[in-house]
């Protein structure tokens, strides 16, 4: 008998599938579904079996689709670009092309031993000009509609990594990769103005198959507030000060206003009191010192936004102007200090410190006045509040408001303010614009060139190109009314890239190391002959790179039409496969989605994708769990407990790495990693193999009703089980088949068995696709059940078990009617019991079981059962 060889087998498929393009896809295009993994970043790290898992979940997925009729796309690529590789650079000299396609070797060479069905040909790599060029391209179409800008802006800077970091790099003040404190840094920065979009990407959420936890980050990420913008008048001056509160009902209790120490009006102050004393001379008696203001200034700017954050003890100074309560007219004193942020709202804030605990906690620190004006109820007569009372109830000391019930009268608050015109509605982000430019070499360039000479006469891509009508110059106009962007003019000189210039190439002559300074910058030959396109002058180009999350946000528009190289993507393509129907992939995820779903509504507002595609990318998203070490730690270098594909392959082969990871437990759970497990896994697999060696030649046509049952329900069970990718209880449903099967099989039932293994063969291929096609083979050159010859030589495309049909189950199987069922002790029969079909099924051996101990109770009660046999719908017999 043939013995159970992986090594063999799986080489041997391998190299079959390859060379006979089995994975090509179908680019008919027809019931299509596109499957994808969030493609990988090929680190010097090899892939371990966690990342493995997420990939098994698609393959399943991809093979079962192409068995039931529909042609698939499942693509895999690298998300090239980055940090890391860079920084190996710095280390070790090697360059980061070098290093890179290394890693890319040795991740493939793993992707490929798995036995995942990806389609080569549509392979991309973020780090190739072929597809960078048209990074580069989206970047120019951003600028165009107005959505790219460059500002000077407060950075997180990272001095040992020596660049800017993005908020999401920064922990707990530290940055992520080097754990070295941020700084704040002022630099000229692009930006991509997903703001815009913040409503769109939390509204379109509600169409899509999200987890709900996931969609709940996309919210938090976005951090949508709705509230009012009230203005305050500077007392003695013809000028207001905005702020925006989320509790306009607590007005009449702002007693004093707080101004982020970035506000523009705190480098005003000086001058503001200068103008008012000219009408008001009370306000040079003030006991004032605008040096303290500057120092406090400077302080705060040399925090970290974390920091200000934090709940650490308040600090703040008098800026020596006061406002008037629109109200209550009441005159209450202007401060500054730095628990106000100047990225949110509008960099100031009323303080109510009987409502809100940090502007209590602020009043009390530096004696500010308290007042009261939402009580619990009517009765409520507190006096001295001990803390903010921050709950519903009613409001007092308000005015025209008394007796509002808070917050369920609020909108009446909001009416009446708008009525006044006091203030208007206003709904505020969290989400920031996002800030792209690096200061790094291993990313893609910004495709941008600035002239001095335009920017002296104020010109720029926009004077030029747009005509007033023009969409693009509409936003741009848009932007110019926007205080946190750039005024028009802010564009002089800046011109993109021509598209007869993409790529612009990333040089090689640089040193990569970090002087503090993009490394381009040093390059000698990227700043050869480039001309302004405004004025056809010498000019120079952008010498930042792009983020890399930039590059990951449209990947999945790039693979449906990868080496296209007229555009990113055409037409056709996307509208036959966009959007994705599975998207597949975990962890640090929430930007990740938010800059790709940004992407598609830009590129869809652009006109690149039809309408009828919608408006979201990823119909369907789901997030393999964590696979814990062996010790239940996460897998990582520093506890020694990372296990690769490559240590597990060759012993048991990548069938029973599949099996196993799948059968691991739920899909989206976490769970740890256990070599027993493989091991038993491993077992179970020679078991089928062994049983197809006894088996498979039996010539018998005629099948007993159970097994029909069996095998039906089987079929059904993985099935449906697949479709909920719940690929653990499917792999049980196959063991508990294999099980029964053998059981009955002892009790001599009559089992067809070609019709078995063409069946279940099938339904385990999606899970085992290497011994699933060998043992596919081997029957099908036995003649059984197949219309194939043994000369016929195996043209592997048609005849690979994985472009046949999924197999079908018969309903009539499944139908629920009563069946009688045998009761038996030590193979005597000694009752039974009536049970409908469905319940008579494998998987419910135990409810069976229960069942006919009750009526062979006086046998079986207090002795030792060894064993208890089900066939089901068929026999059940205690053996003791
Ligand atoms: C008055 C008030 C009274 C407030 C009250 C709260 C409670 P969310 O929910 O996060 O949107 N705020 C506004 N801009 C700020 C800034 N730039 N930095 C720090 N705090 C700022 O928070 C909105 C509330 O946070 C606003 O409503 C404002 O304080 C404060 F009983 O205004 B509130
Ligand atoms: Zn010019």
């Amino acid at each position: 008998m043939n013995q159970y060889d992986p090594s063999k087998i799986e080489a041997k498929w391998q190299k079959k599938w390859e060379e006979s393009g089995l994975y090509q896809t179908d680019e008919s295009g027809a019931n299509k579904k596109y499957v994808l993994d969030m493609f990988p970043y090929p680190s010097g790290a090899t892939l371990h079996v966690g990342h493995i898992e997420g990939y098994v979940g698609t393959d399943i997925i991809s093979r079962y689709f192409r068995m039931k009729g529909a042609s698939v796309l499942h693509p895999m690529g690298w998300d090239a670009f980055g940090l890391p590789a860079e920084n190996y650079a710095i280390k070790t000299g090697i360059h980061p092309d070098e290093s890179t396609h290394e890693n890319i070797k040795t991740f493939k060479r793993q992707l490929r031993s798995v036995g995942l069905s990806y389609d080569w040909s549509h392979e991309i790599d973020t780090s190739s000009p072929e597809y960078y060029r048209w990074t580069q391209w989206l970047f120019t179409l951003f600028f165009k509609m107005g959505l790219a800008y460059k500002q000077e802006a407060d950075v997180n800077w990272c001095p040992s990594c020596e660049t800017v970091l993005a908020n999401e790099q920064v922990v707990d003040g530290k940055c992520e990769r080097s754990g070295d404190e941020v700084i704040k840094k002022k630099l000229n920065q692009w930006f991509f103005k997903i703001t815009d979009y913040a409503d769109r990407l939390i509204d379109d959420l509600a169409g899509i198959d999200w987890l709900e936890e996931v969609k709940t980050q996309q919210k938090n990420w976005i951090g949508r507030s709705d509230g009012a913008l009230i203005e305050f008048k500077i007392d003695g001056l013809d000028r207001e000060i905005n702020v925006f509160t989320t509790r306009p009902d607590t007005l009449y209790g702002a007693t004093f206003l707080v101004l982020s120490p970035e506000h523009p009006v705190v480098e005003e102050i000086s001058n503001i009191r200068k103008q008012i004393s000219k009408t008001d001379n009370d306000i040079l008696n003030d006991p004032y010192d605008i040096e303290d203001v500057k120092s406090y200034v400077a302080e705060a700017k040399a925090k970290s936004d974390a920091d200000r954050r934090e709940n650490k003890e308040k600090t703040g100074v008098f800026s020596g102007l006061y406002c008037i309560n629109p109200v209550s007219g009441e005159k209450i004193p202007v401060w500054i200090a730095d628990y106000v942020l100047m990225g949110y709202g509008t960099g100031a804030i009323m303080a109510v410190p009987a409502h809100d605990e940090r502007d209590f906690e602020f009043a009390t620190k530096f004696n500010l006045p308290i007042k009261q004006v939402i009580f619990k109820s009517k009765d409520d007569t507190t006096k001295d509040l001990s803390e903010a009372y921050v709950g519903s109830g009613v409001l007092k000391n308000s005015g025209d408001w008394d007796g509002l019930m808070m917050p369920d009268e609020f909108d009446k608050v909001i009416s009446d303010l708008d009525k006044k015109k006091i203030g208007e509605k206003k709904t505020t982000y969290h989400l920031r614009d996002w800030l792209i430019s690096r200061q790094r070499y291993w990313g893609v360039p910004i495709p941008m060139i600035y002239c001095e000479s335009c920017a002296h006469d104020g010109k720029s891509w926009f004077t030029e190109n747009v005509t007033a009508s023009d969409s693009a110059a509409v936003s741009a106009r848009e932007i110019a009314s926007s205080s946190s962007t750039p005024r028009n003019d802010d564009y002089a000189g800046w011109y993109p890239a021509p598209e007869s210039d993409l790529p612009i190439l990333l040089p090689h002559d640089v040193d990569f190391r970090p002087t503090g300074k993009s490394p381009i910058a040093l390059s000698k030959s990227f700043q050869e002959g480039v001309t302004c396109p405004g004025c056809g002058g010498p000019a120079s180009r952008e010498v930042d790179t792009m983020d890399t999350f930039v590059d990951s946000s449209w990947y999945f528009l790039r693979f449906v039409d990868p080496k296209n190289e007229k555009e990113f993507a055409s037409r056709e393509a996307i509208a036959k496969w966009l959007p994705v129907d599975v998207y597949v992939g975990g962890g640090h995820v929430v930007q990740h989605l938010l800059f790709a779903r940004f992407f598609w509504k830009v590129i869809f507002d652009a006109g690149y994708i039809e309408k009828s595609l919608g408006e979201e990318p990823f119909l369907k998203l789901r997030a393999p769990g964590w696979i814990l070490g062996p010790d239940s730690r996460k897998m990582s270098k520093r506890w020694h407990n990372v296990v690769t594909p490559d240590d597990i392959i060759p012993k048991y082969g990548a069938d029973t790495l599949r099996m196993y990871e799948m059968f691991l437990g739920p899909f989206d759970a976490m769970k740890p990693w256990s070599l027993t497990g493989v091991e038993g896994m491993s077992r179970f697999i020679k078991k089928i193999y062994r049983l197809f060696e006894e088996t498979h030649a039996l010539e018998n046509k005629e099948q007993d009703k159970q097994i029909d049952i069996l095998l039906n329900s089987t079929i059904k069970k993985i099935t449906d089980d697949i479709e909920g990718m719940r690929f653990n209880t499917a792999i049980s449903t196959m063991m508990e088949f294999y099980n029964d099967l053998t059981d009955a099989q002892k009790l001599g039932t009559k089992i067809n068995w070609s019709e078995v293994w063409e069946k279940f063969l099938r339904v385990m291929a999606p899970f085992a696709p290497h011994l699933a096609e060998e043992l596919w083979q081997r029957l099908a050159v036995g003649g059984l059940g197949l219309e194939k010859t043994k000369s016929q030589e195996l043209t592997v495309k048609s005849q690979s078990i994985h472009t046949q049909n999924w197999p079908e189950y018969d309903e009539k199987y499944l139908v629920q009617d009563e069946v009688v069922i045998p009761v038996q002790v030590n193979g005597k029969r000694r009752g039974e019991i009536s049970i409908e079909y469905s319940v008579s099924s494998i998987e419910n051996k135990a409810r069976v079981e229960e069942r006919a101990r009750e009526v062979v109770a006086s046998y079986v009660d207090g002795v030792v059962v060894k064993k208890v046999v089900y066939v089901p719908g068929k026999i059940i017999n205690f053996v003791i």
